[in-house]
């Protein structure tokens, strides 16, 4: 019995090491990202990318920014460090000014406007640069939602003014400290793995972002309310590695391709139901869920970014074509 066990124990291994060793000769495609393996982004990578292109790549995410940290994911690929991320405008931004065209609030009007953006002659020059520049693909646009301020307290935010003095975290490029500007608060840069303890702590007195998120990283256990603000419809890129592409035969490309844009379609009917879904569960925990004066917080946003820096970088005409494929 024991030597029987024994073999059986040896063919397991044996078959095992197989399995790891034909992994190893696949293409390793590691991902890095802050967000959790819960963000409706990573459910719908790991469903439906990874297995569609299981043939000839092992698809291996890291989440919760445990490979790299949060803002750093970009240079890792151009390195030839990292193959995947989920990267953001505003990351591009510090490498190419122009994309803060897409950190702008209240510019992406929807899912779908994103999406027509995206797939528009106007982003090729976008897409074009960080391929040449940066060594980094854009395979696709995944949905983030909307995003709302999620405060402590009971203060109550009509107008960009009510904002003044509040310590809101944005993340740390300068493009999101700006629109922490232009909504009128004192923008404190956190890395979004810290942000539950700094909540916690009272080190700032809100956050901002989608509902969802807000959820899934249980900002509603240490905070009060949320302000429907939708200053900007949120937008991260599926990148990777020019260098990996262009090692991929044509198929392998078009697979790649095909599971990348399903994966976001699939994320982003997901995350646009969850937006809707839990506002009723943020209310159950307590929390008070308004909507502000938005022509006021509209009007000065947009005036902030048209007035700013930022607004120079952008190429000329493209705002326009933007709002085109718009409403
Ligand atoms: C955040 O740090 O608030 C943010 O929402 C910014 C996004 O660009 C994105 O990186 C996201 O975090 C992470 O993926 C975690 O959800």
């Amino acid at each position: 019995r024991r030597a029987a066990f024994g073999l059986a124990a040896a063919a397991a291994a044996s078959v095992s090491l197989a399995t790891s060793a034909f992994a190893q000769d696949k293409l390793q495609l590691r991902l890095s990202s802050p967000a959790s393996e819960t963000d409706q982004r990573a459910v719908a990578l790991v469903e439906k990318f990874g297995p569609a292109v299981s043939d000839f790549a092992s698809f291996e995410p890291h989440w919760n920014a445990t490979l790299y940290k949060q803002g750093t994911e970009l240079e890792a690929i151009a390195r030839g460090n990292l193959e995947m991320s989920i990267a953001s405008a505003q990351e591009l931004a510090v490498f190419f000014p122009e994309f803060s065209i897409f950190t702008a609030g209240y510019v992406h009007q929807s899912a779908e406007h994103q999406v027509a953006v995206f797939n528009d002659p106007l982003m090729d020059p976008f897409k074009q640069k960080v391929e040449d520049e940066l060594g980094v693909k854009l395979l696709s646009v995944m949905y983030l939602g909307k995003r709302q301020l999620n405060l402590k307290g009971d203060r109550d935010v009509q107008t960009p003014e009510d904002l003044d003095g509040v310590k809101l975290r944005m993340p740390g490029t300068d493009a999101w400290q700006f629109l922490g500007r232009a909504l009128g608060a004192n923008p404190v840069p956190v890395a979004f793995t810290e942000v539950y303890t700094a909540l916690q702590t009272g080190a700032i007195d809100g956050q901002d972002n989608p509902i969802p998120t807000v959820v899934d990283a249980k900002f509603y256990e240490v905070t009060d309310q949320i302000v429907l603000t939708s200053h900007l419809v949120d937008l991260n890129y599926l990148t990777i590695g020019l260098e990996v592409w262009n090692n991929l035969s044509e198929e392998q490309q078009q697979a790649v391709q095909s599971a990348a844009d399903e994966a976001a379609e699939f994320g982003r009917q997901n995350q646009l139901a969850k937006e809707e879904e839990l506002v009723s569960f943020v209310e159950e925990q307590g929390l008070k869920v308004y909507e502000p004066d938005l022509a006021a917080f509209r009007e000065r946003v947009q005036s902030m970014y048209l007035e700013s820096e930022y607004a120079a970088d952008w190429p000329e005409g493209v705002l326009d074509q933007i709002n085109a494929l718009g409403e």
